[in-house]
């Protein structure tokens, strides 16, 4: 088998995302729409802090066709300082309230026990730990108890130091180490391994360069059976690569999701949905013509 074909092996099985309002089915692309209710997130800071814009922002990427809403209420980008567990609650609590009848999942980006038990109780389906069960493995017993997803991330240090220090002697393989403990941490604290779905980082503590190889070897983080999330949406890496703004990174982020889904990544966490969904629709499409190419149909 050549890569492509081992990666979308190892993915076929991850087809499975327990949540706790039901199942997800990864047959098809998942896209998570990125709320951030921040004054300093990177590319949407400051834009959504006011609850009802951000309740508005949740139900307009739901009617793009997001699958779940990712709400954040701490800026993770490279730098930044961490903020008070009871001011990340203030940011995000209105938010939850305003999100009880979305109709899809709400999942929070917190590394924080005493804010993912107080999202849970609001309602909350997912919990997004960008420290992959470093900081407070507790988290995946929280997810246990309210059968909650659970998404563990690759980082290297902490958003303030993970820039310092870029360099691996083999960084696919230190990823999925890292991924493989995080997955058995919360089965070990009493996760359904079908709760969990794992990332490597993309922009957390890698090189430009870096961030391009986690992106083709996407399939081989699939540890433990497990479906692969990744989050390139506007970084960093793909103004490194095509020289623009965080404001003109669309193409770069539709391209990256493309062939991360093309080598085996199952779920896209993204700013921009609408853009997302359909150009993942096509990518699905044509990955299912390959496998049906005997099928005789009239030429369109
Ligand atoms: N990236 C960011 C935040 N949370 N969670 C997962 N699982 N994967 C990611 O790649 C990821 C994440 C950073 O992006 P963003 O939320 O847009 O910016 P900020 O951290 O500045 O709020």
């Amino acid at each position: 088998m050549n890569d492509a074909s081992t990666a979308k092996a190892a993915s076929t099985d991850a087809a499975r995302w327990v949540v706790r309002s039901g199942e997800m089915d990864l047959g098809r692309p998942c896209v998570m729409g990125i709320l951030n209710v921040t004054p300093d997130s990177f590319s949407d800071g400051g834009l959504y802090v006011e609850p009802g814009a951000a309740a508005r922002r949740a139900r307009a990427m739901v009617e793009a066709g997001a699958d779940l809403v990712d709400v954040g209420g701490e800026s993770t980008r490279p730098g930044a300082e961490a903020v008070d567990p009871d001011e990340e609650w203030s940011r995000i609590g209105p938010v939850l309230e305003r999100l009880e009848d979305l109709g899809v999942p709400v999942s929070v980006d917190t590394t924080r026990p005493e804010v993912a038990r107080r999202a849970l109780t609001a309602g909350a389906s997912v919990l997004n730990d960008v420290s992959g069960l470093r900081t407070a493995p507790e988290l995946a017993e929280l997810a246990a108890e309210h059968g909650a997803g659970l998404v563990v991330m690759h980082m290297r240090g902490t958003p303030r130091t993970m820039q310092d220090d870029v360099v691996y002697d083999d960084l696919v393989g230190e990823v999925r180490a890292f991924l493989e403990r995080a997955v058995d941490r919360a089965v070990d604290r009493g996760c359904r391994p079908e709760q969990v779905v794992v990332d490597p980082g993309v922009g957390f503590g890698k090189s430009v360069h870096g961030n391009l190889v986690l992106l083709r070897n996407s399939g081989a983080f699939a540890v433990r059976g497990r479906p692969v999330l990744v989050g390139p949406s506007r970084k960093s890496f793909i103004g490194g690569v095509l020289d623009l703004p965080v404001d003109e990174r669309l193409e770069g982020t539709l391209a990256a999701c493309v062939t991360a889904f093309v080598h085996g990544a199952r779920v896209f966490r993204v700013h921009d949905v609408r853009q997302t969904r359909r150009a993942l629709d096509l990518a699905a499409a044509v990955e299912g013509a390959t496998r049906d190419a005997s099928r005789a149909e009239p030429a369109g």
